[in-house]
């Protein structure tokens, strides 16, 4: 099974443009506690690598692209992310990085959970060794 799991939002457009509605329950499948979006990121930074012990988060990207690996600790997948109307699902439990973001790239994230840094597993050695524990 593939750990890649994108959501298409409707493109809501008329000829006046498009508009992608997010509703918590529906297109979202949980409740939404948090919504961050990262910008400005700089040439040829990574971001991430790490995982949630208990977070289930959207990451759209609303302009331009960037590039997610998802890693379960026993496979890793990449997926492009460069439209706004996709969105890629990460539950708990998965190792995410980061990588070519374009200049203009605008990620917006909607997430379950309130921030709490206690919930970031931040070392890739710990985190395989509670995938062992599961
Ligand atoms: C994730 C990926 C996709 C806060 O204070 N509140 C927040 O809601 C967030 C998300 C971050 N922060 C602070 C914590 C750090 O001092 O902002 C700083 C940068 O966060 P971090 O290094 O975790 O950023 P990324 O881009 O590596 O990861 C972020 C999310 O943190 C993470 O949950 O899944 O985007």
């Amino acid at each position: 099974m593939s750990l890649i799991k994108l959501i298409e939002f409707s493109r809501l457009g008329d000829d006046r443009g498009a508009l992608v509605s997010l509703e918590q329950n529906k297109n979202i499948p949980f409740d939404i506690k948090r919504v961050y979006y990262i910008f400005d990121t700089k040439k040829g930074v990574a971001r991430g690598f790490h995982a949630h012990k208990d977070l289930q988060q959207v990451a759209i990207c609303i302009k331009g692209s960037c590039r997610f690996i998802i890693d379960d600790g026993s496979q890793r997948e990449s997926v492009l992310l460069d439209k706004a109307n996709v969105g890629l699902l990460i539950d708990s439990m998965m190792w995410r990085e980061m990588h070519d973001f374009s200049e203009d790239c605008v990620l917006m994230v909607i997430a379950s959970r309130l921030y709490d840094e206690a919930d970031y597993i931040r070392d890739y050695d710990k985190f395989l060794g509670c995938i062992k524990n599961v």
